[in-house]
């Protein structure tokens, strides 16, 4: 560990989003550990380490952690006025950030984007993060939301080690540069020391920023902030290895991994799981499905699509329109391609538990991954991690960042329909042997990304 000024211990992660969260209401009301790649991944070090998870109150009371009484490290909410965390959240960092980063067209028009409230959230989470770390110390910013807390952070206590890193994609600057507060927006993330990325695309194109819309030089993959130098890694985000191999290897995995087969009638299943959004390609993915049932008759016959769908930010138009129409996507294939007892797609739109996840990944003999654009995608990791048989086949996005790790994978343009569908048919009739060396090459890319490794290689060059 490096030297940090004295009375500063441990780390202070700033997320929107805590580890734990709120689930039902009333007396069925408790609190759980979320779900997801990131809480998996800084839990440990958190815990190792001590120090806080700073994030957002996200009801109107704060969040007593019972279980969190015995964890070395310390919860701290930042209470931002609901107005004000509305408009960061929705219309700013959903509307705004999320598209323009993606490289698609935002859903709320610049102009009228509520900066102010992005600003002042962003200030709210700097503060708790400054009073969690007592001034100087070690802090881990994360992610789009909290783009200006980097130098809100080093102008109020320069002597700190601030890393940053970016989960979703980073544009090109020619895209970058439509954002009105673009020069703001870099200047925040110049106050880290360390800025991560998932892949050297994200890397060159955040520098290409930097390079267009700042006058500090940069060199190589470091910039020269007033003397002081941030330096741009890319370190690429994996899951939990050996957890997982635990999980998927678990009785209870094995008994509703048979039950799922049993139900489905042995057919092969092709498996889609993703978050309800419009870079994850849900209704081009149906669509090749679709291309293919025309094409290859006899699959309503033999396979099935299973595609689970996490509701997420409902309360957005363009998200409850994208569920509309895989709604309607859906009935259309199944209307066309039915067959009495033999229904092409099983849709699910709902969470699901680890074990009726991990059951499902395991049941599947192709992944289907097809995002428009995603930063890495874990999905693509989850799937060959539960693959502890050496079998299947994964169809993966050329846009997705998993696919500059994950080589081996069956690799397709999303937007390209009948590409995809080929890709399809190829994973299914792909022989034992073939998906056996398949599988094989995919695990060892998968495990060399395991999600402890990249979190303490992180904190390592933040600390370095
Ligand atoms: P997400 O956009 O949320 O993450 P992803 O990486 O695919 O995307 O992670 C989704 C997680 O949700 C997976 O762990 C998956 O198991 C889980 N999940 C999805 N559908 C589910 C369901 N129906 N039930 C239960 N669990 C479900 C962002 C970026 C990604 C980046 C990650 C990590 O957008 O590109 O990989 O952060 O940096």
């Amino acid at each position: 560990m490096g030297e940090y000024p004295r009375g500063v211990e441990g780390i202070v992660v700033v997320s929107n989003r805590g580890p734990f969260r709120v689930s039902g209401t009333g007396a069925r009301r408790k609190v759980v550990r979320a779900a997801g790649g990131l809480v998996t991944a800084l839990l440990p070090v958190l815990r190792e380490r001590g120090g806080t998870w700073v994030s957002a109150q996200e009801t109107d009371h704060p969040l007593v952690v019972e279980q969190g009484d015995a964890e070395p490290f310390a919860l701290a909410e930042v209470t931002i006025p609901r107005r004000v965390r509305d408009a960061f959240y929705g219309p700013f960092s959903n509307g705004v950030l999320w598209p323009l980063l993606h490289s698609m067209p935002a859903t709320v028009p610049l102009g009228s984007a509520p900066w102010e409230a992005y600003d002042a959230a962003n200030r709210a989470f700097a503060d708790k993060a400054l009073a969690a770390g007592g001034g100087e110390g070690l802090y881990w910013v994360h992610d789009y939301h909290l783009m200006r807390v980097p130098g809100m952070l080093r102008e109020r206590a320069p002597g700190s080690r601030i890393g940053w890193f970016c989960h979703i994609p980073w544009p090109g600057p020619d895209l970058f540069s439509a954002l009105p507060w673009r020069a703001e927006m870099i200047e925040g993330l110049l106050g880290s020391d360390v800025l991560g990325f998932h892949t050297e695309e994200y890397a060159e194109q955040f520098l290409a920023c930097v390079r267009r819309l700042s006058d500090h030089p940069v060199r190589g993959d470091e910039i020269d902030v007033d003397g002081r130098r941030v330096r741009v890694v890319v370190a690429p985000i994996g899951v939990p290895w050996d957890e997982l191999a635990t999980i998927a290897r678990s009785p209870e995995v094995e008994r509703e991994r048979s039950r799922i087969r049993q139900r489905i009638d042995h057919r092969a299943m092709i498996l889609g799981v993703d978050r309800l959004d419009y870079t994850k390609g849900v209704p081009a993915r149906l669509a090749a499905w679709g291309r293919l049932l025309a094409r290859r008759p006899t699959l309503r016959e033999r396979a099935v699509l299973v595609q689970v769908m996490v509701p997420s930010r409902e309360a957005v138009k363009a998200y409850r329109d994208l569920k509309n129409e895989v709604d309607r996507l859906v009935g259309d294939i199944n209307g066309r391609y039915s067959l009495t007892g033999r229904v092409p797609i099983h849709y699910f739109y709902r969470s699901m538990n680890p074990t009726e996840l991990y059951a499902h990944y395991r049941a599947a003999d192709v992944g289907f991954v097809t995002p428009l654009r995603d930063g890495m995608n874990l999905v693509a990791h989850e799937y060959c991690a539960s693959r502890v048989e050496e079998d299947g086949a994964l169809v993966l996005s050329e846009f997705a960042g998993a696919a500059h790790y994950l080589r081996d994978a069956l690799i397709v343009n999303p937007h390209d329909v009948i590409a995809t569908a080929d890709a399809l048919e190829t994973a299914l009739r792909m022989p034992r042997m073939d998906q056996r060396e398949h599988m094989m090459a995919l695990r060892k890319q998968v495990a060399a990304l395991d999600v402890h490794k990249w979190a303490a290689g992180y904190l390592g060059r933040l600390e370095g």
